[in-house]
């Protein structure tokens, strides 16, 4: 530690122990800036770059201290100086560079690169807003920009710039590195393309900006409001940034690397995370032009370099955009999209195998798959919906195409980090070599009759709930009983995950324990989600869910058994409280629309019991632990797919034909509810359910409710409870992103 404090001598003139918070932080962070950087980069003729439009790295100091081995030795000296690590992390902004799991799960995989020694980067934008966050004002989500750019950051600039032509202008960019530490390995580079003159002082009223002032906004927000047209065709400007600087760097470090460009796909290997990067296929092929390569030579290239990952069948995310609006922004695409679509049509006329359909849209996963050498699902379930049903015409054509890779985590992070208590222990009981190798978390099932493992899973359970207690404290000012059931469901708001029909339990809970029946152990439901800021319902879902809240806790015959809270500006920071100190984690999306989940895979590595549906690499838990140790409900994947094909399901019959459901439903617009919350909000979602109900929450709801009160029965046997703790930990392994990545590499990538 000597050098760190000489390092804090020479910044600020004085030792650790004077220094404030801020002071020892930016010393940290200029510290390990220079580890990393020393430690070098991998590197190796062919090269994995996965261009995202998300990448949710979360805070790095504490994360880099653990990859660098050094977390416990400055841990240590900070103590000494009168300083603790955790304070300090507060001072660090996170980074709002993403929205969900795909960010997530992108952030998740450059951690699992570099740990693996894989030579590969990642790409994506430097968004200075970020998302947005999240605030709460008269239970309603309000959305006030996120900066989270400091002068001292993460980031570091580059001299690397490129030139990206738009109709009428070109913009010039900058690249910037963030460093991802591999675990006891090298680091790999986060490359983050900006603009030089992007303007925050534009942004007024929340998040409302000028959407047509491209040379200011590019890279202001993540996914600006797409409900006008200029808001989409500014998602579309960026995409297109993100693309070409991707293309022009690949292209560049190939040729320096000793590349002749026909042999593009011995030098590099693209994954495509979802449809926002499409656009990089007929870009490779624009600049393989313009150094000289014919055109189906050029799409030959990229055929052999592309690989496209889809993350969701739901069809408003499976993006397509109007060729118009290519005409208007990157009028240079339009021509070679169009000779990738004629190249298709000659030889599969069918339109729903198209890229430009009758429409005159451009389907961007169909060029993905028709130009790129593979298409993976993210969980078993999720891959085989692709091949059997959602791009079924697809599988007929290219079955080899076709592969799984179900989505992982990373351990060091989502372990090591979070839970350190648990960490250590486990450590204690089958070595560590575990963080290595995550299969190895099977030895702890020879533990599972063992009373003093059980008992001590138990309590450190009920520390990390104290240490919870005092986070949401913090975060919601109300005090939870560390006594109490953690039930808790932390994700993106959206209608298919099904908020909803927790809250539909929630009401239910509420008045059972209204008419005199108390549960046997208070319950505190969790809850932490964003809502897209134009996605009325999922915002009326939290006004739903904030109503409640204020309603349990000031009702003093309920508020002693069961509370609700709904954390603001949910995180990963907060994920990292959260996830640790959970019982019951709430995974309900409706069966086959959850491509896979990857908090469901936290939650089980951190000891929680998984209520779920047979959706998403759910059914991979389940497949793991047995049915002892996970509750399942609702109707399966097959079902709900019919119910879609034949057009059969009606929300009101069931409100109808179920005295109790309307009972449930009909809370919502109850005298006790509309005094607190606001008519508009209450009764539009009531009118959703009652007349739309798209992701048919009254289908489950009573299977929901007989299941979710079992488990709040078991969980009551204590010891049997810790078993099946243990069992989900120890089944956990499968769910490390290092496997997850070994097998993108054997399968897709074949790095070396
Ligand atoms: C998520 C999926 O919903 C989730 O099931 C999966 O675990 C995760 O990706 C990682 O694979 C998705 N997030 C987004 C975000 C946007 C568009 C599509 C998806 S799918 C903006």
């Amino acid at each position: 530690m000597e050098a760190l404090k000489t390092m804090i001598q020479d910044m600020f003139g004085k030792d650790c122990s004077t220094c404030t918070n801020q002071e020892v932080y930016e010393a940290l962070l200029t510290y390990t800036k220079k580890q990393l950087a020393a430690k070098g980069y991998h590197e190796g003729k062919k090269k994995i770059y996965y261009i995202s439009a998300e990448f949710l790295i979360g805070k790095l100091l504490s994360n880099n201290l653990i990859n660098l081995g050094i977390y416990d030795e400055v841990a240590e000296f900070l103590k000494e100086n009168g300083k603790s690590l955790a304070e300090i992390e507060s001072v660090e902004p996170e980074p709002s560079l993403g929205n969900g799991g795909l960010g997530r799960l992108a952030a998740c995989f450059l951690d699992s690169i570099a740990t693996l020694g894989l030579p590969g980067e990642g790409i994506g934008l430097n968004y200075h807003l970020g998302l947005f966050k999240q605030v709460f004002e008269d239970n309603l989500q309000h959305e006030v920009p996120n900066p989270w750019i400091t002068p001292e950051s993460w980031l570091t600039a580059t001299d690397v710039t490129y030139m990206v032509p738009f109709r009428g202008f070109s913009l010039k960019s900058t690249m910037y590195n963030i460093d991802v530490a591999g675990y006891e390995n090298k680091a790999i580079h986060l490359r983050l393309f900006d603009i030089d003159l992007a303007d925050e002082s534009m942004v007024h009223d929340g998040i409302a900006f000028n959407k047509k002032d491209i040379l200011h906004n590019l890279t202001l927000f993540l996914y600006p409001d797409d409900s006008d047209e200029d808001g989409r065709k500014l998602r579309v400007y960026q995409q297109y940034f993100m693309v070409s600087n991707a293309a022009q760097l690949i292209l560049d470090e190939a040729v320096s690397k000793g590349s002749n460009l026909h042999d593009l796909a011995d030098y590099a290997v693209v994954q495509i995370n979802d449809t926002h990067p499409s656009m990089i296929i007929p870009e490779f092929i624009r600049l393989l032009g313009e150094k000289g390569i014919g055109f189906d030579e050029a799409a030959d290239i990229v055929s052999h370099v592309c690989a496209y990952t889809n993350h969701t069948i739901l069809a408003e995310a499976l993006e397509k955009w109007p060729i118009h609006y290519l005409e208007d922004i990157v009028p240079q695409l339009v021509p070679i999209i169009r000779k990738l679509d004629e190249k298709v049509k000659a030889k599969y006329p069918a339109e729903n195998l198209a890229i430009i359909d009758s429409n005159n849209l451009v389907h961007m996963a169909h060029m993905d798959i028709h130009y790129g050498f593979s298409i993976n699902g993210v969980a078993a379930l999720h891959t085989e919906i692709l091949k059997n049903s959602e791009l079924h015409q697809f599988y007929e054509i290219y079955p080899e195409k076709f592969n799984n890779k179900t989505n992982g985590i990373t351990f060091r992070r989502w372990l090591m980090y979070c839970n350190q208590p648990l960490a250590k222990y486990i450590s204690s009981l089958i070595g560590d070599g575990y963080k290595k190798n995550a299969d190895e978390l099977k030895k702890l099932l020879a533990f599972k009759d063992d009373q003093k493992v059980l008992d001590q899973l138990l309590a450190i359970k009920a520390d990390a709930k104290k240490i919870c207690k005092d986070f949401v404290l913090e975060n919601t000012g109300v005090e939870i009983d560390e006594n109490s059931v953690f039930d808790i469901q932390i994700k993106r708001l959206h209608e298919y995950k099904r908020q909803q029909l927790n809250a539909l339990y929630i009401i239910y809970k509420y008045l059972e324990i209204k008419g005199g029946k108390k549960p046997e152990r208070p319950i505190t439901f969790i809850f932490g989600a964003k809502a897209a800021p134009a996605y009325y319902i999922a915002k009326d879902i939290i006004h739903l869910l904030l109503t409640l809240e204020t309603l349990i806790q000031n009702d003093p015959d309920v508020a002693p058994y069961m509370k609700l809270v709904m954390v603001e500006n949910y995180n990963v920071s907060a994920a990292e409280k959260l996830i640790p100190a959970c019982d019951i984690s709430e995974q309900i999306s409706l069966a086959s629309k959850e491509a896979s989940g990857t908090g469901n895979m936290k939650f089980m590595l951190n000891g929680a019991v998984t209520l779920g549906t047979m959706d998403g690499a759910n059914v991979e838990i389940s497949e793991l632990v047995g049915e002892d140790n996970i509750y399942i409900f609702g109707e399966s994947s097959d079902e709900i797919i019919k119910h879609y094909e034949k057009a059969d399901y009606n929300s009101r019959a069931i409100y109808e034909g179920d005295a109790d459901i309307k009972k449930y439903v009909d809370f919502i617009v109850s005298e006790p509810m509309l005094k607190i919350g606001k008519e508009e909000h209450l009764r539009n979602f009531y009118n959703e359910l009652l007349n739309k109900d798209w992701f048919m929450t009254l289908l489950d709801l009573k299977d929901y409710i007989k299941v979710k009160d079992q488990v709040f029965a078991d969980y009551e046997d204590r010891n049997a409870w810790a078993k099946k703790m243990l069992v989900n930990i120890g089944e956990a392994g499968f769910f490390s992103s290092d496997r997850t990545i070994e097998q993108y590499n054997k399968d897709i990538w074949h790095l070396n």
